[in-house]
């Protein structure tokens, strides 16, 4: 079976030693420079939980045009302190990672990327958003389960995502989950701009995504998995002693109609496939 239809079967594809050791490190390293970097004055509007329950401030709503930080929901103590160093208290780092960062860039616009894309069939896809995940040892918290098309919406859909683990990922801290042949289903909700301001979720379809033959996606360091927009998956946290850091990149068909209640607003036009 080809690559593209393996992943019009099952909804993912796991594709080990995409990227080498030293690749993933240097996505690591430069995401620990970004955060030894981040002025953090102690401003809650910061404060983040996870994608279900984000808030609707400026700092998240502006965030896809930039590089900003996101705390895991545990990281302050009852006095709005950090109780960890400010890199530990961080769950995430986006969204615009892609663009603005050239150590990101580079790992997102590779030779091996382009070939996958052409493999996939992904002519006029550009990349709309990209995400570092740091899921600490110990504190790095749950990612419920979702579809990404709820958070990047197009008419048809088209989402799709590259999930690279930058450490291995297992069980224990906190790997990826889905079942095969998921994506079969509807996309039960969108994340939206309220016109008035705020976001909310907005719902197609009640029934909740069912949890039922999900498996866990245990891969090494280095692994890439491709997901489709539509496919139900989850992390649980990480409460084992070891790090499961991974870096994400979302992307779309450029020429299908994104509309302008999505949450994250790009300029479109001068987005850049891989
Ligand atoms: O890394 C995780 O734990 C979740 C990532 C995810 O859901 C995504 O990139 O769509």
């Amino acid at each position: 079976m080809t690559l593209y239809d393996q992943f019009n079967n099952d909804g993912y594809l796991i594709l080990k030693d995409f990227y080498t050791e030293d690749q993933c490190d240097a996505v690591m390293n430069r995401g620990l420079e970004l955060s030894n970097s981040f002025n953090f004055d102690g401003h809650p509007s910061v404060f983040q939980t996870n994608e279900q329950t984000r808030t609707s401030d400026d700092y998240f709503l502006n965030s896809g045009n930039n590089i900003s930080y996101f705390f895991e929901k545990d990281a302050f103590d009852e006095s709005g302190k950090l109780k960890n160093d400010l890199f530990h208290s961080l769950n995430k780092i986006g969204h615009a990672l892609h663009d603005l960062d050239p150590v990101f860039e580079k790992f997102s616009r590779s030779p091996q990327l382009k070939a996958l894309a052409t493999e996939l069939r992904l002519d006029n896809y550009v990349i709309i958003q990209s995400m570092l995940i740091l899921k600490h040892a110990k504190i790095g918290g749950i990612v419920d389960v979702h579809q990404d098309a709820t958070f990047l919406y197009t008419e048809p859909n088209s989402c799709i995502g590259f999930w690279f683990a930058l450490e291995d990922a297992t069980i224990e801290n906190g790997c990826l989950w889905a079942k095969p042949g998921g994506h079969n289903t509807t996309l039960r909700s969108w994340f939206k701009r309220k016109p008035s301001g705020g976001t909310e979720m907005h719902i197609f379809d009640n029934e909740p995504l069912s949890m039922d033959d999900m498996i866990p996606l245990e891969v090494k360091k280095g692994t890439c998995i491709v997901l489709h927009g539509f496919l139900p998956h989850y992390s649980l946290p990480n409460t084992s002693g070891k790090s499961r850091q991974a870096y994400s990149i979302h992307t779309i068909d450029s020429q299908l109609k994104y509309p302008a209640a999505n949450w994250l607003q790009r300029d479109l036009s001068v987005l850049k496939g891989f």
